[in-house]
């Protein structure tokens, strides 16, 4: 499939996304979001990928929703015409690991996406925010319930409420991203991490993304529970004799996702 907003690679076993508006500083207009969608379903049904990378440019990774196309839409618009839903949550159906490789703004929109990815690494120039009260709205795909999640809800309200900016030192210490990088090194450093995790078993990734994300639905005796049966099932895989035995033999595991 022929892209225009986003770029699309492979590298090894790794997918790579790139969001590429350059020009709006890769708002997320339909276009986008709908290629965007597409990209991630391929990967996730590609059996040789094992772990998916999204990033922006060094200025902006999304500077949100694109402000243009939706200023003249009506409550109607919005509501029946599925214009600014559509594919917004598809990233939460990818069952592979989505890493988000942020530099530059992550606003609006922009930080929902980077919200809905698994973890975030951040370039030291990176920006989060959540400024819709400025445009005289809310935040729409998840900002006002992911970042209290993430960050506390003092931290949350203060950012929806005044609208400023959390820079990476910040969102580091208040746990919105799991690491901050040189901007040089923000690639190398998602890629790596992505190539660690695509060595893994992908079954077992697959089970360990889906425990971590059950702790944000449901209570803590029960996502314990469910974490035990997915351990329990681990057990019935090849990968997990393979990965013991390595140990026990000072090798290395060579996995075959089985
Ligand atoms: N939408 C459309 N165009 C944009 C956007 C945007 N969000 N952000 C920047 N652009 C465009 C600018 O209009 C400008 O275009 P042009 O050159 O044609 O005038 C170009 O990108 C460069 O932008 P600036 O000149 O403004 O660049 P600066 O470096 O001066 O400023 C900022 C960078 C601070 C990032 C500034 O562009 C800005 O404040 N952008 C808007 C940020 C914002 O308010 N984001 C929230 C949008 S609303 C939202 O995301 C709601 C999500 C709801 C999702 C719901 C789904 C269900």
């Amino acid at each position: 499939m022929e892209f225009e907003c986003i770029i699309l690679e492979i590298k090894e076993k790794v997918g790579l996304i790139t969001l590429h508006r350059p020009k709006a500083l890769n708002a997320l207009n339909d276009q986008l979001m709908n290629e965007l969608g597409s990209a991630l379903k391929s990967l996730d049904s590609n059996e040789a990928i094992q772990c998916i990378v999204i990033t922006g440019s060094e200025k902006a990774f999304a500077a949100g929703a694109d402000i243009a196309a939706m200023a003249n839409y009506s409550f109607m618009d919005t509501y029946k015409g599925d214009y600014i839903t559509r594919n917004w949550e598809t990233i939460r159906q990818i069952r592979k690991p989505v890493i988000a490789a942020v530099a530059g703004y992550a606003l609006g929109g922009g930080c929902e996406l980077a919200m809905m990815c698994d973890f975030i690494i951040a370039a030291e120039n990176a920006k989060f925010g959540q400024p819709e009260i400025k445009l005289g709205t809310l935040p729409g795909a998840g900002g006002t319930q992911r970042l209290p999640r993430a960050i506390s809800k003092s931290k949350a309200m203060d950012m929806c409420l005044t609208a400023r900016m959390m820079d990476a030192a910040e969102a580091e210490r208040a746990g919105l991203v799991s690491r901050v990088v040189p901007l040089e090194m923000l690639l190398e450093e998602a890629m790596a991490a992505a190539s660690t995790i695509a060595s893994m078993s992908l079954p077992i990734v697959m089970m360990i993304k889906e425990s971590v994300n059950r702790a944000y639905e449901t209570t803590l005796s029960e996502g314990v529970h469910f974490e035990r049966r997915l351990f329990q099932a681990s057990f019935g895989t090849e990968d997990q004799k393979e990965g013991m035995a390595a140990f026990l033999e000072k090798r290395s595991a060579v996995f075959k996702n089985q």
